[in-house]
């Protein structure tokens, strides 16, 4: 008789009483080691529980919403397979991009994925040595074909044993370019992505230039989609979508038969966007909400036209913007302060600082006034993790800075505990760097607030993009004297600070985000109060 054995649930960190969300094998089924058996959904993390060995499935101990922890017996194996070494859980959080599959420790060989229709395309970047430890989703080394920018990033976690590509090799999908020392090894390769890690937060994964061109899934909207790391390898195996599929499950979660029947469908595996075209992020499926194609215009009909490629920084920021855009629900509300005793105080000051060559401008002043109003609306200082905010207790302010070759923005940290003229100082260092284009990407990253300022260049109000992850920014534009009353009677020319605060509505509130406005006008107003 073949021998039946227990499977658990194996070590899950310090998660304990966890939910089964889902369970993907019914009594009779063939098994194979690392097939998911059930999925397990923590308030951080959702967690597949794979087969610790093949077997066939005896009998399931658990349904969906019955609690496990380490140890919980989940289902017995029957088979010649069946072996009692625990299963390793492949535990990506719940938003994060498609993650690896687990195999056992020892050297990975990492190899350019799917990267569309390209190939032989030069590597322009390598950003990592022999050495170095990477986390999964590291940048490892950026391809440049004539139409987009491409990182590949480290599939997973590791140290670099050896790098098999060097600048201007060119690559294709499936070429070697490094072996990975792992604890966890994988043979399956990640989506690209266009961040630098620099510029943009990890939740992307879009191709920087045209996405329909680079590849034929909608690798942000993909990372988006609510789904678990099983239902994410299935949809990868099928070809499927993910931001186009429509969830059964709790919340809207994608189940692994809501992959099997959109597949069957024939849906965006076997129709992809049309070249050039964009789906939005998260859609829905309904074939109602996809974008039309993007208009296909010989301009050089109608007149004489050259082209101009975008920058690498235009690229990134453009697939971030993009996503920004189009996953958060922004609203702008428009507001303004008044600035004439401060720009007085600021003018008394820039006069006693002469000497020392220190010069401020009313942006150190804001971000001062922004860490107080943070304070006080600490849901603005803070970013969203599925159903759960991430509240931040260290106030790192980002500002926009224009350089010749796009936006970028840098990172003030620590703001509540420097002076003006610490912030003055710092933010013309970076200001330079960015323009010199000698940012590094820690000082571009761990903001909890952006403030974007125009103000020397003019307008009166306009609609900022937030910067995910975060919640709101902080538009600005140039200060204009302004005729004020109180009571209609007596006025009086103040100048005049205009505010643009885009924020997202799924996070704050409109009656919230006019009282920011108005805190942190009465701020910049007098500035004795960001000591209350
Ligand atoms: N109202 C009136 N004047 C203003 C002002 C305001 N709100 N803000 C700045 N100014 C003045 C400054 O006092 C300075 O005047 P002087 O030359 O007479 O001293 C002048 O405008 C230039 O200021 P600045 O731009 O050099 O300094 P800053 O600290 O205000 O800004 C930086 C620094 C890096 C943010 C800015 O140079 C910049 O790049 N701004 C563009 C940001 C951007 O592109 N945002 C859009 C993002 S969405 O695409």
């Amino acid at each position: 008789m073949s021998q039946v054995i227990d499977i658990k649930v194996p070590d899950i960190g310090d998660f304990s009483d966890i939910p089964v969300i889902e369970v993907f094998v019914k009594v009779g089924d063939t098994v194979k080691a690392e097939d998911p058996l059930l999925s397990l959904e923590s308030d951080k993390a959702t967690m597949d529980v794979p087969a610790p060995s093949g077997g066939v499935v005896k009998s399931i101990k658990v349904k969906v919403g019955d609690k496990v922890s380490e140890g919980s017996v989940i289902m017995q194996f029957e088979g010649a397979g069946a072996a009692a070494a625990p299963a390793e859980v492949v535990k990506p959080s719940v938003s994060a991009p498609p993650s690896p599959v687990s195999a056992p420790a020892g050297l990975a060989e990492v190899r350019v994925p799917d990267i569309g229709d390209f190939t032989d395309v030069p590597v322009i970047e390598v950003f990592v040595g022999v050495g170095d430890t990477v986390k999964a989703e590291d940048p490892l080394v950026s391809l440049e074909s004539d139409k987009a920018t491409m990182d590949v990033p480290a599939p997973l976690g590791g140290v670099i044993q050896e790098i098999r590509v060097k600048l201007g090799d060119k690559v294709s999908a499936g070429s070697v370019i490094m072996v990975v020392a792992t604890g966890s090894a994988t043979a399956a390769p990640t989506a690209t992505q266009t961040s630098t890690g620099a510029a943009t937060p990890a939740a992307a994964a879009a191709p920087a230039a045209s996405a329909g061109a680079a590849s034929k899934i909608d690798e942000t909207a993909f990372a988006l989609a609510y789904a678990g790391p099983a239902v994410r390898k299935l949809a990868r195996e099928l070809g499927v979508d993910l931001g186009k599929v429509k969830g059964s499950g709790e919340h809207g979660r994608i189940v692994r038969t809501d992959v099997e029947s959109f597949a069957k469908g024939g849906g965006a595996a076997a129709a992809p966007a049309a070249k050039g075209a964009s789906a939005p992020a998260g859609g829905s499926g309904v074939s109602g909400l996809d974008l039309l194609p993007w208009p296909k215009v010989d301009f050089a009909k109608f007149g004489p036209i050259e082209r101009k490629d975008l920058s690498r920084i235009k690229k990134i920021s453009a697939a971030n913007l993009h996503r920004n855009w189009v996953v958060i629900p922004h609203v702008t509300t428009h507001d303004e302060a008044d600035i004439t005793d401060l720009e007085q105080f600021r003018v008394t000051m820039n006069k006693e600082l002469e000497k020392s060559g220190v010069k401020i401008s009313m942006l150190p002043f804001m971000m001062k006034a922004a860490v107080a109003t943070l304070k006080k609306f600490p849901e603005f200082n803070a970013s969203l993790e599925g159903d759960s905010l991430v509240l931040k207790n260290y106030w790192h302010i980002g500002f926009a800075a224009d350089t010749p070759n796009g936006l970028m923005v840098p990172v003030i940290r620590d703001c509540d505990k420097k002076t003006i003229p610490e912030i003055t100082k710092e933010m013309g260092e970076l200001a330079k760097l960015a323009r010199d284009g000698k940012l590094k990407p820690d000082q571009m990253s761990g903001g909890t607030f952006t403030i974007s300022s125009l103000g020397g260049i003019g307008g009166i109000y306009f609609t900022p993009i937030i910067n995910a992850p975060e919640v709101a920014i902080m538009g600005v534009c140039k200060s204009y004297w302004k005729q004020h009353s109180s009571d209609g009677k007596s006025w009086a020319s103040r100048l005049t600070l205009p505010l643009s605060l885009s924020w997202d509505h799924r996070v704050i509130d409109g009656a919230v985000a006019a009282r920011f406005n108005v805190t942190f006008a009465n701020l910049l107003a007098d500035m004795r109060r960001t000591m209350f």
